[in-house]
This record gives C-alpha cells, sequence and structure tokens, in this order.
C-alpha cells in the first residue's frame, strides 16, 4: 500500500507554499490522486521522486516518516559505507536510515546503494564476526535493521506500472540468506519492473508452480548456500527446464556459486553484483520492445508523463 500524503504535509516538508505544489502538480511535476472524498494527496514515491530530479531541499523529513536531518547532507559513498556499517553494528537504525535515504535523495539508485554501501557493510559485519570480534545478537540484529531498510526503499522506489515485465525470484531450500534477495526484488522495481519475491528456503517445486502460474520474462536465484552440490544441480536442472518452457530467462547470482559449479549449470546471465543484473535487465526489456514495439513498459517508468488521474487544479 503506498503511503499517501496531504499537500500541506509536503509543502511544509520542503518549505515551499501549497500554491507552489498545485503549480507542479499542474505542470506535471509531481502527481496528485484524488481521494473518493474529493481531497488532493501525493504519493511518497512520487515526492521522493521529484526530490531526487529536482534538488529541492528537504527541510522537515520528519513530515515524510524520515528521521530529521535526512536529505540535509552531501553524502559521499565511500564514507557511508563506514558509517552504515558502524551505525548497523551500534545497531542505530535511526542513522542507518538517514544514511541510506540521504544517498537515495542525493540521486544514487538501489542498486548502488545495495552494492557499494549496504552488501559491503554486510561483507564486514561477517569478517569481522569471523574473527570473533562481533556478537551474533550485533550480526541479527544489524539484519534486521537491513531488511527493514531495504522494505522502505521498496516503498519508497516508484510503483510499478501494471503492464510492466514481471520478475519473481527467491533462494532455494536451506538458504536463508534474506538481504541479497531483498535487494534484488528492490533493484528490479527500481528498474520499472513487476518483480516479487517469493521468499527464501523454497522447495525448487514450488518455484516451478510459481514460474507455471505467472509466466514473468524473468526469474532470479539468489544462491547463498547449498547444501549439496548434486542435489542442488539436479533440481535446479529441472527448474530452468520449466523456465524455458514459458520462455522465462533465469538469472541466478550469489556467493555459493562457485565457476565449478556454474560450469554445470544452464542459465540466461550470472551476475555477481546487482549493477549487471539491472544491465542485464534492461537490456532483456529493450530487446522485447525492439522486438514488440506496442509494447511499452520498456523496463523505465514514466510515471509521471502517462499516469491516469493527473491533477491540474
Ligand atoms: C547475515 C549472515 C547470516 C545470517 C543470514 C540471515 C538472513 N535471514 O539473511 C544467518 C544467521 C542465517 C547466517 C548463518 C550462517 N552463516 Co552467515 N553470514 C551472514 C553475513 C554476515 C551477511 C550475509 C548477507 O546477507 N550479505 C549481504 C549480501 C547482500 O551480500 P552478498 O550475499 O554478497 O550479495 C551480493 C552479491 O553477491 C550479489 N548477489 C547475491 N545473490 C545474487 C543473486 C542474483 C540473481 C544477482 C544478480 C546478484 C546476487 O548481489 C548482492 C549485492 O551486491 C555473511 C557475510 C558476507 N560476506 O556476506 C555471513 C557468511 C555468509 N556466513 C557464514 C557462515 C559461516 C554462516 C554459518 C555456517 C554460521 C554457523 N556456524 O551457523 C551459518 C550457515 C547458514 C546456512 N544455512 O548457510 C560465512 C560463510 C563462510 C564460507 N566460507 O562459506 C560468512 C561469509 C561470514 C564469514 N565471513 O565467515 N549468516
Amino acid at each position: 500500500m503506498q503511503k499517501l500524503l496531504t499537500t500541506k504535509q509536503v509543502a511544509q516538508a520542503i518549505k515551499v507554499s501549497e500554491s507552489s505544489l498545485k503549480r507542479w502538480c499542474y505542470q506535471g511535476l509531481l502527481t496528485a490522486i484524488r481521494t473518493a472524498g474529493g481531497h488532493r494527496r501525493l504519493a511518497l514515491d512520487d515526492v521522493l521522486h521529484f526530490l531526487r530530479k529536482s534538488g529541492q531541499k528537504l527541510v522537515r523529513p520528519e513530515l515524510l516518516g524520515l528521521p530529521s536531518n535526512t536529505g540535509q547532507a552531501a553524502v559521499v559513498m565511500g564514507r557511508a559505507r563506514e558509517k552504515v556499517r558502524d551505525a548497523l553494528i551500534a545497531g542505530d537504525e535511526d542513522q542507518c536510515r538517514r544514511i541510506v535515504f540521504d544517498l537515495y535523495l542525493a540521486g544514487h539508485s538501489a542498486c548502488e546503494i545495495c552494492d557499494h554501501v549496504l552488501a559491503t557493510a554486510f561483507h564486514d559485519i561477517g569478517l569481522r564476526w569471523e574473527c570473533g570480534e562481533l556478537t551474533i545478537y550485533r550480526e541479527r540484529r544489524a539484519c534486521e535493521i537491513g531488511l527493514k531498510l531495504l522494505q522502505e526503499l521498496r516503498m519508497a522506489v516508484r510503483t510499478p506500472l501494471t503492464d510492466a515485465p514481471v520478475a519473481i525470484g527467491g533462494t532455494l531450500s536451506c538458504d536463508p540468506y534474506r538481504l541479497p534477495n531483498s535487494m534484488i526484488e528492490l533493484v528490479l522495481r527500481e528498474l520499472g519492473w513487476r518483480a516479487t519475491s517469493l521468499g527464501t528456503s523454497l522447495p525448487t517445486a514450488t518455484i516451478g508452480e510459481a514460474v507455471r502460474d505467472s509466466r514473468p520474462r524473468l526469474l532470479w536465484l539468489s544462491v547463498s548456500h547449498i547444501e549439496s552440490v548434486p542435489t542442488f544441480l539436479a533440481e535446479y536442472a529441472h527448474l530452468h527446464g520449466v523456465a524455458t518452457g514459458t520462455g522465462t530467462a533465469v538469472v541466478v547470482g550469489g556467493r555459493a556459486l562457485t565457476a565449478e559449479i556454474r560450469r554445470q549449470m544452464a542459465y540466461s546471465a550470472y551476475c555477481d553484483t546487482l549493477r549487471h543484473l539491472a544491465a542485464f535487465a534492461s537490456s532483456l526489456a529493450s530487446m522485447d520492445v525492439e522486438r514488440n514495439p506496442h509494447n511499452k513498459s520498456d523496463g523505465a517508468n514514466p510515471r509521471s508523463e502517462c499516469r491516469p488521474g493527473g491533477d491540474a487544479n
């Protein structure tokens, strides 16, 4: 469910008059939605998109549900990585949220934030845990915070169009790693895909059922842990067969997929970063548009240009 804001809330949050907001709606820079009672509302994802594009300052972020001081600091990626790692270890959820949303509002993509800030912070956390420098509860708490932030970013990226290409995915049995899986869903949604995570530790057969039911354009599998390589390869081969039958591209990635294991697998793409996934998904979407020029959903999300219900008042 998308978070809706009143024009007064948004006007106060960015310290402009309500009439300026109405003018931006009129110019198509912001899209207002009318409630059943005729009141004008602005969707949070649209407001954040507008702030990123326009460079307009966020003066009172708390009015949009973000921590105070969000959007007021120029954030450098390299330093953000260390700050997020330290805040994750300290369990400082607000500080993590502030940094992540600062980066997002400064125009960094969810893909960059995940690959360069969150994933690297968790790699560091893993190393510290391995060296006995970090207690288990701190690692688990960091995961909980990471998952909450990904969920909030998912709410912040623009809702995909109803005719956008579909992607589904998850992790296979005995693979509990939720963060990479949630990141993939987020990154694809940011690219305009209707991406849905099926979750983690899924039996292969049920992923096959989901593929048959929803006939997605793309199936992703994040593989961070493999219990038995022969079983994994056999089950994966079956799943790949199902996907081939529905014309679904299969994208795989994750720390457990060694070169040796990959040699025994068939797939449309192997990606070791989300940036690679973004490039592959975009090329797949443009290829589909070239084949079928009447299909408008090319992965981009020009919602403000074509979303019905734009407000001219
Ligand atoms: C959190 C965590 C856990 C949590 C996970 C909680 C959860 N619900 O997600 C729990 C508690 C389950 C856990 C358990 C264990 N863990 Co652990 N864990 C981690 C930790 C700290 C973070 C994992 C993570 O989410 N990273 C962040 C993600 C985003 O990074 P990523 O996986 O690299 O993904 C990036 C890319 O690989 C890529 N990608 C990944 N998948 C895909 C898929 C596609 C399609 C694409 C395009 C891209 C892509 O994109 C991501 C963004 O860049 C890692 C450290 C690390 N290096 O990551 C250890 C780590 C993986 N764990 C480790 C260990 C040892 C264990 C345990 C064995 C500990 C134990 N004794 O019980 C168990 C094993 C559980 C199991 N069945 O596998 C070791 C593994 C060592 C090894 N040689 O394999 C690590 C590396 C820690 C360490 N340095 O020692 N762990």
